[in-house]
């Protein structure tokens, strides 16, 4: 039995739409922290035929199985019981898949010794979630071509960021990220201007970064975080994520930032907000959230490492 954990990473220069060829390809390039704070728990070992249990319940999950296949193509695993907990709600824009396919390649690669490193986990999570290649690495990270293998950009001692996560809602989300990325590909007016921008936001971000600019990082993040919400929004049919609790929480974010405090939000495929902060300002981000109405959970979370074996 092999037991490993990774944590979900947000992203900070998103990426939203596919390349259309094989390997789940990212259209754009993409950076992201990834967050101590938030956990998936992942087990397995040999059985006489493959079970997966998610948060103790079985699971049929079409993604995993035809993931599975796919590294069997490549390397000889015998039948596996998986079990995975996630110590945060699933399927709810927290990044869970990501999380989930890091500590599953990083589990099986131990448990079946199947000899990969960590670059090329990262490529075998990113074929079944393609965030998921980043939350091999901790603090910063970057997902980019030609290899499309995460790359650290920087460890957490580096800048050690917090994130204030507002839980607007525990649903699951009805259109999975990506179903919802073809439909924007496909019909968003905005989606090759969304792919345009990419670059300049990713080379931004990876400045501000190496230069402990918040400022910088929190203009280049709200500006990619709003540009891939207005491709989603544009698509047919529109894809909205957003409760009034979310905004809320975004108008939140902005009055603190005038009163002085270093924040700034981030939003995926789902109503949580994500507040990105420097340590000083974390407590009264926490408590204006906390206090926001709709908000149901904060979770609070420092900057966490890579995946990895616990046991
Ligand atoms: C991101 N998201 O860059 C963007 C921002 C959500 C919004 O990557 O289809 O898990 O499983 O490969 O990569 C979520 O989508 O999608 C995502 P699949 P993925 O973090």
């Amino acid at each position: 039995m092999t037991t490993a954990q990774a944590h979900p990473n947000i992203a900070l220069v998103k990426y939203w739409g596919k390349q259309d060829s094989p390997g789940n390809l990212p259209a754009a390039q993409n950076l992201s922290i990834t967050l101590a704070g938030l956990t998936t728990t992942t087990r397995v070992s040999e059985a006489d035929d493959d079970g997966i249990w998610l948060n103790d319940k079985p699971t049929e999950d079409a993604k995993i199985s035809r993931w599975l296949a796919r590294l069997r193509g490549t390397f000889d695993i015998p039948p596996l019981h998986i079990t995975s907990h996630n110590d945060f709600p699933t399927s709810a824009g927290l990044a869970s898949s990501a999380s989930g396919f890091a500590a599953l390649i990083t589990a099986i690669n131990a448990h079946c010794q199947l000899g990969l490193n960590a670059e090329m986990c990262s490529e075998w999570a990113r074929m079944g979630s393609a965030s998921a290649a980043r939350s091999l690495f901790g603090g910063f990270v970057a997902l980019v071509p030609p290899l499309w293998q995460a790359v650290p950009l920087a460890m957490s001692a580096h800048w050690p960021l917090e994130v204030v996560v507002a839980v607007t809602s525990n649903e699951a989300k009805t259109v999975s990220s990506g179903a919802g990325m073809e439909r924007s590909r496909l019909t968003s007016p905005f989606y090759k201007t969304w792919l345009r921008d990419a670059a300049t936001d990713f080379a931004q971000a990876s400045q501000a970064i190496a230069a402990k600019d918040f400022g910088a990082l929190a203009t280049v993040a709200e500006s990619s975080c709003l540009k891939m919400h207005s491709v989603m929004l544009t698509s047919q049919p529109s894809l909205s994520y957003w409760t009034p609790a979310s905004i809320a929480c975004m108008d939140g974010v902005r009055s603190l930032r005038e009163e002085g405090q270093d924040v700034f939000f981030t939003v995926d495929a789902g109503p949580q907000i994500k507040a990105v902060c420097l340590p000083s300002s974390a407590d009264a981000v926490a408590a204006a959230l906390a206090a926001t109405p709709g908000v149901l959970q904060i979770i609070r979370s420092t900057l966490g490492e890579g995946a990895r074996v616990i046991g």
